[in-house]
């Protein structure tokens, strides 16, 4: 179902040891972000294509290096569950720096995997079915070390170069609130 490449997989013993088990931490929300494809030329089918990462309900977008304010923002010590689509006709691989998490859904099923992660792929969309397919991670930031400004993206380095990223900033514990 899923395949191994050189991404990084955790057994459940590597958590740390004052943590309970992600599987049985209740997620503080619930996000959706989609992976979408257009041409970056809306007039010309043949120009280059525009890959995107992108939080439903904000406007699908390249990764902008030059913005100021990060796409996500979550709190240390939150966990969160994220339903990542793929509204596009070719397969994505979900990557995320610093943070792991655990495969709770795929394709809407629920899977128990004993294990984190730091990569899924999401199966591209055939054009006709009338869901998308998708994948759950459990996101944990509850490790108080990653504290900061991280990225995610298509781990194929041709989709990451062509826009298909995104930022996350994680606060400190109690700071303003999440959006
Ligand atoms: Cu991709």
């Amino acid at each position: 179902m899923h395949r191994n490449r050189c991404w990084l997989l955790l057994p459940r013993r590597f958590l740390h040891p004052d943590l309970v088990w992600l599987g049985d931490v209740q997620p503080a929300r619930v996000r959706k972000l989609c992976f979408s494809e257009r041409p970056s030329d809306p007039n010309h089918s043949d120009s280059p294509t525009a890959f995107m990462i992108t939080v439903d309900g904000q406007t699908p977008a390249p990764y902008d290096p030059h913005a100021t304010q990060p796409d996500i923002t979550v709190h240390q010590g939150d966990v969160e569950d994220w339903v990542i689509e793929n509204r596009s006709r070719e397969s994505h691989a979900f990557h995320m720096h610093q943070v792991h998490f655990m495969l709770t859904k795929w394709q809407g099923v629920p899977v128990d995997e004993p294990l984190l992660r730091d990569t899924i792929d999401v199966p591209y969309w055939d054009g006709k079915r009338p869901d998308y397919p998708s994948v759950t991670p459990r996101m944990d930031f509850r490790d108080p070390n990653e504290v900061g400004t991280f990225v995610y993206h298509c781990h194929l380095l041709e989709h990451k170069d062509g826009g298909m990223m995104g930022t996350i900033r994680v606060l400190p514990k109690g700071s303003l609130p999440a959006r």
